[in-house]
């Protein structure tokens, strides 16, 4: 979909309340830009407008050509990220509108018999849901110090939601995926505008394609995925960021060697051992770095903005969402003083092992003055959030114990 000008919504501080598909503004968002964190650099901060891409509620701009823009953090209240709030990440900026009738994916390279499938076919094989977190790897990179360069995301470039579809390893085992294969390389419908830009696509380790938890995905959150959001179908790996989830998937090339595309060897690495991870993915790691895999685990304060100011004699509800790789929520711990004491929140529903896990935690300010509210989350493996940030070339992993102040008033 080519984006036009006209298609845009800009929210200025005039009381400007339609967008392009006649959606309401949050009393909330005509003053988004003022949310901005204090530690993006500047021109990220002065040049993050909300606007409305087709179909969406207006978002902060990160950029326009590729299309970036990340969820204002108000909409994580919900546990999961409407669709028409949902982030939005390009790496190319040649995103053609994917019609339904004419969709194919094509299943090849080592396997038995190739496949070409619609969209009616790939429905037959057994549907299911489940509630993942998609992240962005860098989700978080503007909040990096010293700053680092790429798309400097604040909390938004990710979200949860109910992805409907089918299993990736029902399809390949349809296709008969020969012996020795290693990886399995990803390719969407989007492209370059530059010839010499290399093509986004992505491999995954066989292994992780077999996973029952991985889906080619049709539905989001009970609708039809949005456009900006992969339309018609999508992967899902649910536990590893968002960069494996392509979107406007077209073909799966089945591979017995590492895929050394530019958006393997290059890009999207982490060095090796710095962060906490189970699953690696072998065959693509290098003595020097590896390809980013799992998130880590990360929470986030909601109930409560920077700044806000609230009236002494009521009680505080603190209250936010928790993630991870998808080892499952332990435990959050917040503190209402800076750090020095923790006490432990209450979790909310359990909606699935990858999805956000809602908790709350309610105290009663005893006197006027600025509270810095805390709150860091712990897996069931015993992986919890870092105090200082794990420096790493692209900003990636950002899981910083998230810190909120508050002036009761
Ligand atoms: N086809 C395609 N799929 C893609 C990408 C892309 O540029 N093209 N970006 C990936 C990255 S890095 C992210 S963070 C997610 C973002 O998903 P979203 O735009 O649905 O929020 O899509 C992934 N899938
Ligand atoms: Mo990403």
């Amino acid at each position: 979909m080519g984006i036009n000008r006209r298609d845009f919504l800009r929210v200025g501080s005039g009381g400007l309340l339609l967008a392009g598909g006649g959606l309401l503004v949050p009393a909330w968002a005509k003053g988004a830009q003022l949310l901005q964190p204090a530690a993006l650099p500047d021109g990220a901060r002065e040049s993050a407008l909300l606007e409305a891409l087709p179909g969406k509620v207006p978002l902060i701009k990160r950029s326009y050509r590729p299309p970036n823009y990340e969820t204002p953090p108000e909409y994580f209240r919900e546990v999961f990220t409407p669709n028409k709030a949902f982030f939005v990440r390009y790496h190319l900026a040649n995103i053609p509108e994917v019609e339904a009738r004419s969709w194919q994916l094509r299943i090849g390279g080592e396997v038995e018999s190739p496949l070409v499938l619609t969209l009616d076919e790939l429905r037959r094989f057994e549907t299911v849901e489940l509630a993942a977190v998609c992240q962005c790897s860098g989700n978080r990179r503007g909040l990096f110090q010293p700053h680092v360069p790429g798309v400097e995301w604040s909390y938004g470039a990710m979200g949860n939601a109910r992805w409907r579809g089918v299993r990736l390893r029902d399809v390949l085992n349809k296709a008969g995926v020969k012996k020795g294969a290693l990886e399995l390389v990803l390719d969407g419908a989007d492209g370059p505008v530059l010839e010499k830009t290399p093509d986004f696509v992505k491999s995954l380790p066989l292994w992780k394609g077999l996973d029952e938890n991985t889906l080619i995905a049709f539905e989001m959150n009970g609708e039809p995925l949005p456009h900006w959001n992969g339309f018609p179908a999508r992967l899902i790996v649910p536990g590893w960021t968002a960069t494996y989830w392509v979107k406007h998937l077209s073909s799966i090339n089945v591979v017995s060697a590492p895929f050394d595309g530019f958006w393997m060897k290059s890009a999207y690495r982490v060095p090796v051992g710095k962060f906490p991870v189970v699953e690696r993915f072998l065959s693509q790691e290098t003595a020097a770095n590896t390809p980013i895999t799992e998130m880590v685990v990360n929470s986030l304060i909601t109930s409560v903005r920077e700044g806000e100011r609230l009236p002494l004699g009521k009680p505080l509800e603190l209250a936010g969402i928790a993630w991870d790789a998808g080892y499952g929520i332990r435990q959050v711990e917040v503190s209402t003083d800076g750090g020095q004491s923790w006490r432990n929140a209450e979790l909310g529903t359990d909606h699935g092992r990858f999805s956000f896990r809602p908790w709350h935690y309610r105290f009663q300010p005893r006197h006027k003055g600025r509270y810095t509210l805390l709150a860091k989350a712990t897996n069931r493996i015993g992986q919890t959030q870092t105090f200082e940030l794990i420096a790493n070339p692209a900003g990636y992993h950002h899981n910083l114990v998230h810190q909120v102040a508050v002036d009761i008033v």
